[in-house]
This record gives structure tokens, sequence and C-alpha cells, in this order.
């Protein structure tokens, strides 16, 4: 028998990868089939669409959102709105168990009493990437981030507190899920260049649900 040591069926375990920031590897394997079922069903309702950075170029990844906020880029610069453009329609409800999740591997993480009200929801293909940035556009800053992964796997950046702070690579597969609050909040990260891949579920794309607690201002 042979060892991978990026086998991807491998077991739920956690690992530190900086102050108050942590990755549960495989931790929403268990439920994949709720998410699996939500996500199409949310994708369906409001579909993922190519946004443009706050200088003009189209972004990689295309996105969508549930909750009563969504995270928007446009030439206007980055907000969050209680309303789709394209649909003019309220977000779709964040599922409940998108939530309870949430909130449990955040309290394994040490943030008791996470309550996100804004789930982004992006779609990654081959070839797609994120880059360096913090996430500084949610009005409050004393709750996580909870980030999950789905289909084929990335490579996660993170960085420090500052954008030029060495970035270290995480290899995020489906069913991890990544938590940074506290000191880690503002840190900045990415998502490298998507590699081809296929997944029994996704194909050959990457989704990626990032749960945030927006305060309205
Ligand atoms: C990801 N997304 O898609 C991580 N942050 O794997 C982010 O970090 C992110 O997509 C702020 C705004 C939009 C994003
Ligand atoms: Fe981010």
């Amino acid at each position: 028998m042979t060892i991978d040591l990026f086998d991807d069926n491998e077991q739920p375990h956690m690992e530190q990868i900086g102050p108050e920031a942590f990755i549960f590897y495989r931790s929403a394997n268990h439920i994949e089939h709720i998410f699996t079922r939500e996500i199409r069903r949310l994708l369906q309702v409001e579909p993922p669409r190519q946004m443009r950075t706050p200088s003009g170029l189209p972004m990689s990844v295309l996105s969508s959102a549930c909750g009563s906020w969504g995270w928007q880029s446009s030439e206007n610069g980055y907000s969050y709105t209680d309303a789709s453009p394209i649909s003019n329609k309220q977000w779709p409800q964040m599922p409940s168990a998108f939530k309870d999740f949430a909130a449990q591997i955040a309290a394994q993480a040490g943030f008791a009493n996470f309550s996100p009200n804004s789930c982004l929801i992006n779609c990654y293909s081959v070839g797609s990437k994120l880059g360096l940035h913090e996430d500084r556009d949610e009005g409050d800053f004393s709750q996580p981030i909870v980030s999950l992964s789905f289909g084929i796997p990335a490579i996660f950046l993170w960085g420090g507190p500052k954008r030029n702070d060495k970035v270290k690579r995480f290899r995020l597969c489906h069913g991890d899920v990544v938590v940074w609050g506290g000191q880690s909040r503002r840190y900045y990260h990415g998502v490298s260049q998507i590699k081809s891949g296929c997944h029994e579920s996704w194909g050959s794309k990457r989704i990626n649900l990032t749960l945030r607690y927006v305060e309205r201002v």
C-alpha cells in the first residue's frame, strides 16, 4: 500500500496557520451533501456572475451570495448590498445549515457566538485566481471569517498584516474549512491560479463559501 501525502480523502484534522487562524481539513465532509444541494439551488436562484475590480478588470472568479448582505465589487469599489444587482431581489436566505455549521466550527477555533449574515459564493474554473487582499469592508472585525472549500483543490495564500509579508501556501480540498479572526482578522490572503482537476460532485470547478458578519453602515 502506498501513502499519498496529498490524499483528498484523508481524515479530519486541524492545523494552526497563524494567530487565531486555523484550517479544519475535511471538516465539512460529513454534511457535504447538504452543502452541495443548497449551493446548487442558490446558484439557480442567483446565477454566479463576473464582477469587475475597482480598476475595471473582470474578475476570473464568478460570484453569487446569500444572506442579508452580498459582497460586490465594481468600478465604484467594494461594498455589501442587500439585493442582487442582477435580479434586483433580496439575496436568498442563508440556509440554516450554513449558519449552524459555521458557528460550530468558529467555536472550535475559539470564536463563540459567530452569527454570519453574509455568505459569498465564489465559483472558480481552471485558471481562476484571487489576488492577495484583506477583508476590510465588513464594518465590524470582532467576528471571524469562515471559508469553506468544495470541488477541485486550490492553493490558499496566507500572508500577514502587511501586503508584503511572507506568504505561506496551504492546499485546500473538498470539505476543508479556514477560520480566521482576532489578531488575524485583517491578514492578507488569496487563492493562486486553479490547476486542472476533476471532482466527483463539482467536475472541474472549485466552490468557495465565505461567511462573515457584516455591520450595516
Ligand atoms: C476564496 N475569497 O474565494 C476566498 N475575500 O477562496 C476571499 O477571500 C474573498 O472572494 C473578500 C472578498 C471576496 C472574496
Ligand atoms: Fe478575502
